[in-house]
Parts: structure tokens; sequence; C-alpha cells
């Protein structure tokens, strides 16, 4: 009889030597501690046949097993659990040390990038920012600006008509008639904004760009003034040091008209590949505002006199960056744009 208890521990320590899971662990526990088919239960089929003296012996050892069996499956399960938790954490594991994957942010465009460059400098002059429509009628378009209903740029071949009576705008001085029909001299303000024209896309050209025009009307405000103004906002944008020039030219709107120049900031006007070879690079188009468009708002010209320019925010932003085609500043692929993040 103790030979066949003996026999059951052994058996049982070496089916526990052999498993690895928790549910063979049950079926273990099935195997020798069920309460029919169990072994020991088996075992204690038996105890009929011994004596007395036996009996309360071996009573005392097939408990013994049964508690010791109790106790080694317990401690087991404890021991697989606790390495199956180690195995998930291993598995799991995350390397906190690891460089980040990074969220990609947005960004400006570079042309809001320019244009919010622009707008600071002037805004430090005391300008301040004015807005307005993009869809215009004849008058603030080119009638108020003194341009003559025969005048080239008026046809259908340079501006895009939306209807009879509306058109895309051809530079932003619209926001400018607007802004002296409103208020009263003196009067400072920067207009930014987008401008069509009907061109043939080129490198330098796109039918839809960018433009900042300004304004600068109070009394005895003088061609001075202007070149004053300009040079002091090209030695902001580009560097000081810079020298500007005006040539003379016409516009309808200005008398004086001048269009102006900068040394060019990379060979400080010896000529290179910026500047063409000609030591300037353009910056735009500027004059005394004419009587007939201050007349027209309302503003007397014999008391009022003011200046206006109109840049290229595309030209500055392609100059900046080293664009060579502007076009690529309106296709938005975004391996161009992120270069300007
Ligand atoms: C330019 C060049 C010269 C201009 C004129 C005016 C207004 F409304 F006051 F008459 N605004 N902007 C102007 C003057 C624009 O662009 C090349």
């Amino acid at each position: 009889m103790e030979q066949s208890l003996n026999e059951i521990r052994e058996q049982f320590h070496r089916d526990l030597d052999a498993i690895t899971t928790a549910e063979s662990l049950v079926a273990i526990r099935d195997k020798y501690l069920g309460r029919k088919s169990g072994l020991i239960a088996a075992s204690k089929k038996n105890i009929g046949k011994l004596g007395a003296d036996e009996r309360a012996e071996f009573g005392r050892q097939v408990n013994e097993l049964s508690r010791e069996v109790e106790t080694e499956i317990e401690r087991l399960d404890v021991e697989i659990s606790a390495r199956n938790e180690e195995a998930a954490l291993l598995r799991e594991r995350v390397d906190v040390t690891l460089p980040g994957t990074g969220a990609s942010g947005g960004h400006l465009h570079p042309i809001t990038l320019v244009r919010q460059r622009i707008e600071d400098i002037f805004v430090s002059m005391g300008y301040s920012v004015e807005d307005g429509p993009e869809i215009e009628t004849p008058f603030y378009n080119f009638d108020a600006l003194n341009i003559p209903p025969s005048h080239p740029a008026r046809d259908s071949a340079d501006t895009f008509y939306v209807s009879d009576t509306l058109a895309l705008r051809t530079q932003t001085s619209n926001v400018q008639i607007h802004t002296m029909e409103r208020q009263k001299p003196p009067l400072r303000v920067i207009a930014p904004g987008r401008v069509f024209r009907r061109d043939t896309p080129d490198p330098t050209h796109n039918p839809m760009f960018f433009q900042v025009e300004g304004l600068n009307v109070d009394r005895h405000i003088t061609m001075a003034d202007l070149k004053g103004t300009l040079t002091k906002f090209v030695e902001m944008m580009f560097g000081v040091n810079l020298r500007t020039r005006f040539r003379p030219s016409y516009f309808p709107f200005t008398e004086p008209s001048a269009e102006v120049d900068f040394s060019c900031y990379v060979c400080d006007g010896a000529g290179c590949r910026v500047c063409k070879g000609t030591g300037w690079i353009e910056l735009g188009g500027s004059g005394m505002v004419h009587p007939n468009v201050l007349e027209t708002v309302g503003i007397d010209p014999e008391e009022f006199s003011g200046f206006a320019f109109g840049l290229g925010i595309d030209r500055m932003a392609a100059l900046m960056y080293g664009i060579d085609d502007i076009r690529l500043l309106y296709e938005n692929d975004v391996r161009f744009l992120e270069q300007f993040a």
C-alpha cells in the first residue's frame, strides 16, 4: 500500500516536471485529485482490505499525499502565471528611449511668410493693413483709377470678366479707392492680396498672383516721402546699405510715375545672376496719386497729395528663397512647400 502511494507520488512529480501550461495543470489536478477517477481516490478503495492499525496510518499517508499534491499544484500554478505574465510584459515591451516618429504639423505658405514680413514692416511705419473684394466693378478697378474707357487693360484679353458688370480685380487698388471713400486723410494703408490677369503662365508670370499696394495721403506729401519710404522698406526687407533708384515711367493713376529698383543684395551692384548682370533688381511701380483719383473719392487735390506703390509679393518670395519659377508657388506640391516650413 505504501509502495503504491509512493509510486503515485513519484508519477505525480514526473508529470509535474513535464508540464508547461496552466491547462495541463488542470488535467493533472483531475488525474490525481479527481473525486471519482483520481488516482488518490482510487487508492482509497483498497482501504477496506487493511487492518484497523494500518487503516489509520494509510489514511494519514493518503491525506499527506493529497496535501502535497494540492500544494505542489498551487505552487506551480503561481509559477506558471508569473512566467506567463513576464512573457507578456516582454512581448509588449515599449522602448521609451527610441526616437519618436514625429507628428508632421502644417506650416505657412512661403507667400504668406513674405506677406507677413511686408505687413510687419509697413505696420512699424504706421500703416494699417486693408482688405477688399477680389471681384470688382469696372468703376473700382478702372474708372476710379483714371484708366480711360478705351484702355487695353480693360480688354477681355487681359482681364477675367465674370459677367458684363464684374471682373476679377487686376490690382489691389480697388481697396485704396474703397478706403479713401470711407476715410478722410491723413491716410496710410497697404493692401496685400490676390490679383488676376489673363497672362500665359511662364517662369515669371501666373494668371493669379499676389500684390501689395501702398497709399499715403496727407498734406504736403511729396516724391521725397515716397523715396524715403520705399528705401527704408528695401533696407528692412533685403538688408541695410542697399540703394534704390527711381526710373521715370507711366501709369494712368499716378503723375509723376516711377519704376523702383534696388541695388542687388548679392553682388552690391557689380552684376551677377540674381540681377542678370545689371546690378539692380526691380521692386515695382510707384508715383504721386493722380489728382483725378483724389477728386473721384472726394479728396481735394489742392489740399492733399499722396504717393502710392505696387509691389509683387511672389516676385519678392522668389527672390528671397531663390525660386526660379514662380508657378511652383501655386502648384501646392507638398515636397516643394515643405522646404519653407
Ligand atoms: C502701382 C503703381 C503705382 C497705386 C495707385 C493707387 C491709388 F489707388 F491710390 F490710386 N493704388 N496703387 C499704384 C501706383 C499701383 O502698381 C504697380
